[in-house]
């Protein structure tokens, strides 16, 4: 759907002028109940959205993938991130049909799968918002799909979020008081719960059969709940997707007061290939200014004095100078 004169620069589904883009963005009266759902929730629920053999095909892919005895990390005895790597079936998940079709409606943009965790068990994670993990320019062009590989029932630590809670600011470690990325990551939480009581959003759980997708839209405060039965699985996989024509960042690691990004190279789960990155649409350079934190600029007469101070700060030309269509292709 092409944008019109009333679209700004976020998602039309998370716009303040949502209901006078309803008409515009979609088609069926259906579409108009999902969006409006997605508008008002942060959520949006596909029942049997992924085949039972595809989520069969994931659980017995992933399975050598844990490491018994490994307590954290990226990969644990519990919790695969990447899988895709290895797993077709992951892969396969990632870009479902159906899932995509539905962000290309909510969000009027093609997006692309930029990472997979794998759970064995409930993750018993502390309510968040991913956008403190990822966040784009133009903001919000971010979300999370999590799909259900086995019955998900009250007993088995099911994902919760706070309805209506993605209506908040993105709060920042700076708005939090927070000031070691590091360290302070618990008194992150601990806010994030006190918001969540403060303006008592509902809880609600996710009680999935296997093949059911929850989309949940990047600021909506979600975590995973206590397991009640011990030894019980929960078999998942959640996906978090980008959107095209984007420049991507994490919040975490950002210093918003000097705009300095902790910019990131993003790769597409479906292809493996590098995401070709714009600012504002247009190609950026970035100068490093340490930490991993990047200026971005589309000045065009900025870049070479970026080049020449990349080359002091001992980063290659290629780093200092990506993003939008001046790289032919990806390198780390
Ligand atoms: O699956 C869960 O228990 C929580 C997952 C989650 O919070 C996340 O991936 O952001």
């Amino acid at each position: 759907m092409n944008p019109t004169r009333q679209d700004i620069n976020i998602p039309w589904v998370e716009s303040p002028f949502f209901a006078s883009l309803l008409d515009a963005h979609c088609r069926t009266p259906e579409e108009k109940t999902a969006a409006t759902r997605y508008h008002e929730d942060g959520y949006l629920i596909l029942r049997g959205a992924v085949p039972d053999e595809v989520c069969d095909a994931v659980r017995s892919q992933v399975q050598p993938l844990f490491r018994p005895g490994v307590a954290e990390g990226s990969r644990s005895e519990y919790r695969v991130q990447d899988g895709y790597k290895e797993s077709p079936a992951v892969r396969a998940v990632a870009g479902n049909a159906r899932v995509l079709e539905t962000l290309r409606l909510l969000y009027g943009r093609r997006a692309f799968p930029f990472q997979t965790l794998n759970f064995l068990r409930g993750s018993q994670q502390r309510a968040h918002s991913d956008f403190i993990h990822f966040n784009s320019l133009p903001a919000r062009y971010m979300c999370g799909a999590w799909t259900a590989l086995e019955d998900i029932t009250l007993e088995n630590g099911p994902l919760f979020y706070f309805k209506g809670s993605h209506k908040l600011p993105q709060y920042t470690y700076f708005d939090l008081g927070l000031k070691d990325m590091k360290n302070d990551y618990v008194m992150y939480e601990d806010h994030i719960e006190r918001l969540a009581a403060q303006h008592a959003f509902p809880k609600e759980n996710l009680l999935a059969r296997k093949g059911d997708v929850l989309i949940w839209s990047s600021n909506l405060m979600h975590g995973g709940d206590k397991i009640l039965k011990a030894g019980s699985t929960r078999w998942s996989q959640v996906t978090h997707y980008y959107f095209e024509d984007c420049l991507y960042f994490t919040p975490m690691y950002s210093d918003f007061l000097t705009g300095s990004l902790y910019h990131r190279e993003i790769r597409d789960v479906t292809t493996g290939g590098f995401v070709n990155q714009t600012y504002n649409g247009k190609p950026f350079a970035a100068l490093p200014v340490g930490g991993g934190r990047y200026l971005i600029t589309n000045r065009m007469l900025m870049i070479g004095k970026a080049v020449s101070l990349a080359r002091r700060a001992g980063s290659s030309l290629k780093r200092a100078l990506f993003g939008g269509r001046m790289r032919a292709d990806g390198y780390k």
